[in-house]
This record gives structure tokens, sequence and C-alpha cells, in this order.
């Protein structure tokens, strides 16, 4: 097998930001056809990202300055890009506003909606590089991608959402796209990580819808569109398997199904992005995304950061 390892960080990451920046024309819609997602491309001059890059931006930040994860340089990444302007959840502007005024970075995120912490899909929708960073060492991308959603994201299921969404990530750096893939074997690997039952069973769902033509009704009835990380995570997957011939196929599929459109593009594009690398990614796509050059960068530097430790 012979990948372009760099291309595909660099996919990861650009793929994150195109999802998003495109989906957050449609965010809160009901589905269209993904022709009208590619229209919508056609049509805006640039792709301009929400909270989705503007966290995944203070990760890689953060992964690279620390030479790996470190809780505390996170928590102060994510108080210093804060840019409400972007669109956060509620819950995510509570945990960074508490983390602006504590040292105890672990404690404000625990506080959140009655004590269990949130389920929402922020500590999902940031988490490319820890999938880029750890691709090689599966167990180490899981631990790593539990600590990074614990800092917002306490709830069992907001950080079983993150796992799995780091996972595929991960797991995309290493297939060729001219191999093709393998998708039920994608999924089984998976499953081996999964511990929380609404997640084992959306990836079962997942390994029977994907061999068929699905209505879309039927993907958002028995995926979900929402907010929550087990609503969208598991969409962003299939949306993903179910067009991986093509980065632009998978990433208008995903956010033609409405609902949390940002979200759910910018994880379909950063699976789609790790598989297809940046030479999968269409061009016209790439150079309207904003501060596209900056994210490049920071792609390569984690790139040269893994090298190094
Ligand atoms: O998860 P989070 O950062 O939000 C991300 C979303 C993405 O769509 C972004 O594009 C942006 O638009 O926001 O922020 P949270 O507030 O932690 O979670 C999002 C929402 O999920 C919350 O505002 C709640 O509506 C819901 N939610 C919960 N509801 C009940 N009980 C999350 N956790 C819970 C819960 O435990
Ligand atoms: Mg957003
Ligand atoms: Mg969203």
């Amino acid at each position: 097998m012979s990948v372009d390892i760099e291309s595909k960080f660099v996919g990861g990451l650009i793929g994150t930001g195109i999802g998003d920046g495109l989906g957050r024309n449609r965010e809160g819609y009901s589905m269209v056809d993904s022709g009208k997602i590619v229209e919508i491309g056609k049509k805006s001059n640039k792709l301009i990202y929400t909270d989705d890059t503007q966290q995944m931006i203070g990760l890689t930040e953060s992964l690279i300055h620390s030479k790996g994860f470190d809780g505390k340089d996170f928590a102060n990444r994510l108080v210093q890009n804060f840019d409400i302007s972007r669109g956060y959840g509620s819950g995510a502007i509570q945990v960074i506003r508490s983390l602006k005024d504590t040292s105890e970075w672990k404690e404000p995120a625990k506080r959140l909606f009655g004590g269990e912490g949130s389920y929402g899909n922020g500590s999902s929708m940031r988490i490319a590089p820890i999938g880029l960073f750890k691709y090689d060492d599966l167990e180490s991308l899981s631990e790593l991608a539990i600590s990074s959603s614990k800092v917002t994201h306490t709830h069992r299921l907001g950080v079983e959402g993150a796992k799995l969404q780091a996972l595929s990530v991960g797991l995309a750096v290493g297939k060729d796209p001219k191999e093709g893939i393998d998708k039920q074997n994608f999924i089984k690997r998976l499953s081996e990580f999964i511990d929380e039952n609404i997640y084992l069973e959306k990836l079962e769902l997942i390994r029977s819808l994907v061999e068929k033509n699905i209505d879309k009704r039927k993907v958002i009835k028995d995926l979900g569109n929402g907010v929550e990380a087990y609503n969208s995570v598991p969409t962003a997957l299939y949306s993903f398997l179910s067009n991986s011939g093509n980065f632009r196929d998978s990433v208008a599929y995903g956010i033609s199904l409405g609902g949390d459109a940002d979200t759910i593009g910018a994880m379909t594009g950063a699976i789609s992005g790790a598989y297809h690398g940046k030479k999968g990614i269409p061009k016209d796509w790439k150079s309207k995304l904003e501060n596209k050059d900056k994210i490049i960068s920071l792609a390569k530097k984690l790139m040269k950061t893994k090298k190094e430790i």
C-alpha cells in the first residue's frame, strides 16, 4: 500500500472545514437532493466555518504545542479561540466561560445538564486531529479521544461519540482509496472499540443500510440528524461509507440530510478527507475555504509533530 499520509492529514482537517462551511447553509433545514448542496457550493464565494472548525483548530494547535494531548492547554485554547459569532452550543458556551475563570479545567463540563455533562456532538465535530495523530495506534487514539471530549463533554454518550468519530477518521487514514473500502469490515473494526449499546445498535443498522440504496427519510429516521452525538456521529459515518467513491458525494450527501448539517458535514468531511486525502477534495471547495492556508499548515505541523515524538 502506498498512501501519502501527509495528504491525508491535510484532507482530514480541510475536510472538516469544508463540510462545516458548506453545511452551515443548511443547519436546521430539512433534507434536500445532494445536487442542491453542490449548487450551494458553486454559488458560495467563500466557505465560512463555524464553531466546529474553530474548535478543531484549537485542538490541533494544542496537540502540536503539547506534543500530545494536554487537557489544561486545550482548555486554554478553547478560551483563547472562543468566538461567539461562530455559533457555539449553549452548554459549550457555559463551559468555556467557566474555564476562563478557573484553573480547575476538569470541573465545569461535569456540571452541565443536571450533572452528567453534555451528550451534544461538540466533542465529536472537532476531533479529526486526534484521529489523524494516532491513526496507527487505535488504543491510544481512543484514550486521547476520551480525554479531549471530557474537557467540554463528560456524558458517556458524548464521550463515546467522540471516540467513534476519532476512530472512523483514524481507520480512514490507513486505507488506500485506490483499493476501495471493505465497508463491513470497517464497521466491524469500529464495533470492537465501542461499549455503549446505542452506538452498537446504530453500527448494526449502518451495516445493513449501507448495502442497500436506502431512502434518505429512512436514514434520518434510523440514524438521526440531530445535535446529540448519537444522532449525528453514526449518520456522518454512514454518509461516508455509502458514498465512499469520492469526497464530493459523501459530503454533499451528509449535508443534504439537513438538521445539524454543518456538523454532519464537518464529521463526514473529516472521515472522507482522511480517506481520499487532499488531492481527492474538489479544487473549487478547497479554494473557497476560509483560512485554508492556516489549516493546511496546521495539518503539516501535526504530521511533523507525530514524526518527532
Ligand atoms: O455539543 P455542543 O458543543 O454543540 C454542538 C452543536 C453543533 O451543532 C455546532 O455546530 C453548534 O451549532 O452546536 O454544545 P452543547 O450545548 O453541549 O450540546 C448541544 C445541545 O445538545 C444542547 O444545547 C442541548 O440541547 C443538547 N444536550 C442535552 N440535552 C439534554 N440533556 C446535550 N446534552 C444534553 C443532556 O444531557
Ligand atoms: Mg457549528
Ligand atoms: Mg452544528
